[in-house]
């Protein structure tokens, strides 16, 4: 039987099932949750495949396609997930990039996960039709949750899903449950259906690439600077070649590539943004949870990022992630530099 006529498929609904059946004890309840975070991601895709198609090609009824249309975007992809998550009836609250505050789910329709998202990420990139996507936690609430705030405040580490899915040249979502496996799936349009494609990502210990937005180097710190340099001007001794440079400026593209080739990519701290620019619960903790399940590391430079504690549910932190030989380098260029 040849690939094209295979009829035994990994979907995605099947592999989150499968996982739920090997915890005895599981109720299904994030398979339902899942089930909701697919579909959102699924009206993503199709909404970003049309507006490049509207930017492209100017389709009738469209006329104001350039600022508004993309903001519009931002919102519909938002307002689905949300509806979709609710329905789902397995989050009590949930905090959005889009949203200020968190977004609680009416009473008689509460769960037992909160879900944190940055529903379509690189946004700014639409209209050059680079990659965009979106952004996942899920986390298990403490019992007797009242839905407040304070109950997602809490360190990285307590996430217990994460994922993005990314619209590019095809629609890949990425997904972690923990337990040292991320997998990899791709849409296939014609199904509609996540097919794995990419079981078991692991992050290759050391890299070639680096990936970091260097028009901020004015404003670094020395240990950012220093660490940079080493890739770029490795020392005869160490006998490596330079990296080679690659960013996109898409988180979840920028983190994809890393996962699959290795290497490093940052977001740093700099004299101008302190904390860096990506956001704690919707953008470092799941990217850094899911490098770490395939195997990498992410740090600040000198924390690990999973064991911060954001104090506000909009918080950023610096990020530096990749294979963890990059990544100690990273550290070891933070100690002595601090
Ligand atoms: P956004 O949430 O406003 O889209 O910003 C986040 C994006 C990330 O995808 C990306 O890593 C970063 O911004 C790029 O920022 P910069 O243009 O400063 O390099
Ligand atoms: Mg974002």
């Amino acid at each position: 039987m040849t690939d094209h006529h295979k009829t035994n498929i990994m979907t995605l609904t099947r592999y989150v099932l499968e996982q739920q059946r090997q915890h005895p004890d599981a109720t299904g309840d994030l398979s339902i949750a899942m089930n909701a975070v697919q579909v959102g991601c699924k009206f993503v895709e199709a909404c970003v495949r049309k507006a490049r198609l509207i930017n492209l090609v100017g389709l009738a009824g469209n006329t104001n396609v350039q600022g508004e249309d993309q903001k519009k975007l931002d919102v519909l992809s938002n307002e689905m997930f949300v509806n979709a998550l609710i329905a789902s009836g397995k989050f009590s609250f949930m905090v959005s990039e889009e949203v200020d505050d968190i977004v609680v789910v009416p009473e008689e329709l509460r769960g037992k996960y909160c879900i944190t998202f940055d529903p379509l990420d690189g946004s700014s990139n639409i209209d050059a039709g680079v990659n965009v996507g979106t952004i996942f936690g899920i986390w298990r609430l403490p019992s007797g949750s009242k839905a407040t705030v304070d109950e997602i405040l809490v360190p990285g580490s307590e996430i217990i899903a994460g994922g993005y899915c990314m619209y590019g040249s095809s629609c890949n979502l990425v997904l972690t449950f923990g337990c040292s496996r991320v997998e990899g799936f791709t849409l296939d349009p014609a199904l509609g259906e996540f097919i794995l494609t990419h079981p078991n990502i692991r992050v290759p210990s050391r890299g070639k690439i680096y990936s970091v937005n260097e028009g901020n180097s004015l404003y670094w710190d020395d240990a950012t600077k220093a660490y940079f340099n080493s890739v770029k001007f490795p020392s005869p001794e160490s006998g490596r070649k330079p990296y080679s440079a690659r960013y996109i400026g898409s988180m979840v593209a920028d983190v994809h590539r890393t996962l699959l080739y290795g290497g490093v990519f940052a977001y740093p701290s700099d004299r101008k943004s302190r904390s860096g620019k990506l956001r704690i619960l919707y953008e470092s903790f799941p990217m850094a949870f899911i490098t770490e399940q395939a195997g990498g590391k992410a740090t600040t430079g000198s924390q690990r990022v999973l064991d911060l504690v954001p104090k506000h549910i909009h918080d950023r932190c610096p990020i530096f992630l990749g294979g963890v030989d990059d990544i100690s380098d990273v550290e070891a260029a933070f100690a002595s530099n601090s």
